[in-house]
């Protein structure tokens, strides 16, 4: 069933075949929405514009959340391709490889900061932008993790942006609600293994644990979250704003097992 035709939707965060983005773009595409991919910089473009040709030639553009005359671009050109705008998909983050092992009180100012404003300020700013064009509607996402709000060893700074980033939602889908009905939700996914995953210490651990610990005694893959996405991108979660929804296979309520 095609949930989001005539829809169109904007996905950050393709950087390879294994990205979480790539499963939602896919996704999104086959309920019959209209995709512009944005890559980060020359690393991840060529693998974005592979993925835009399968997926109906959906145009492509650079979009570097450390940057506001990036995010400033993205806007326009969105407004040029699309005018409005009924899906944000916001699938990045970025913390330097030491800071994900180890202690977290290591951390250091700048990898802090570095942290903060490109997993969890990007959104702000790219809400600020684009909410001129949002549809009525339209629908903000965000990935984030259980390392939120669990201390996960390893995870360190990343779990500090992502109660940023949640917390992001909440006041986003306050500010945005009331302009036509926006919602603005965060997906919390399992974990994947991707090239950030694989960033963090000791990853292949959280993975084996989760799998032989979690309700479904499985870890959750890309696609499990894609259809999370689709129903957020859809009419069908017209009431759901500011929410945290799990897509863990579980896990996240578990105490001693
Ligand atoms: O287990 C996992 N994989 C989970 C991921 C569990 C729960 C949540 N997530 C989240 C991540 O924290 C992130 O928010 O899902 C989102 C997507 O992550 P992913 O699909 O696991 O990772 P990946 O395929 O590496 O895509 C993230 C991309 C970057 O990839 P690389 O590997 O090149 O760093 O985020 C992009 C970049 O393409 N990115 C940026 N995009 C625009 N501007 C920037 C930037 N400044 N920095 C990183």
């Amino acid at each position: 069933m095609a949930l989001l035709t005539g829809k169109k939707a904007c996905v950050l965060g393709v950087a390879n075949r294994w990205s979480i983005a790539t499963a939602i773009a896919k996704a999104l595409h086959a309920h019959g929405a209209s995709l512009i991919l944005t890559y980060e910089g020359d690393r991840t473009r060529g693998d974005v514009e592979k993925l835009a040709q399968e997926l109906g030639d959906a145009p492509t553009t650079v979009a570097d959340v450390a940057s506001d005359d990036s995010i400033a671009a993205l806007g326009s050109f969105v407004e040029q391709r699309f005018g409005k705008l009924d899906t944000l998909v916001h699938s990045l983050a970025f913390a330097r490889r030491e800071e994900l092992a180890g202690k977290y009180f290591a951390t250091s100012r700048s990898g802090f900061s570095l942290a903060l404003d490109i997993s969890a300020y990007s959104l702000v700013a790219l809400c600020a932008r684009l909410q001129p064009l949002f549809a009525e509607r339209a629908s903000v996402m965000a990935m984030t993790y259980l390392g939120s709000v669990r201390a996960v060893r390893n995870y360190n700074v990343m779990g500090v942006a992502k109660a940023a980033l949640e917390s992001s939602v909440r006041y986003l889908a306050e500010d945005l609600g009331e302009l036509g009905g926006v919602r603005v939700n965060a997906i919390s996914a399992g974990p994947i293994k991707t090239a950030s995953a694989r960033a963090v210490g000791d990853f292949s651990k959280i993975l084996s644990d989760v799998a032989a610990k979690a309700p479904l005694r499985r870890n959750a893959v890309a696609e499990d979250v894609a259809g999370a996405a689709v129903f957020l991108a859809s009419d069908l979660s017209s009431a759901v704003t500011g929410q945290v929804l799990y897509v863990d296979a579980g896990y996240n309520i578990l105490g001693i097992v």
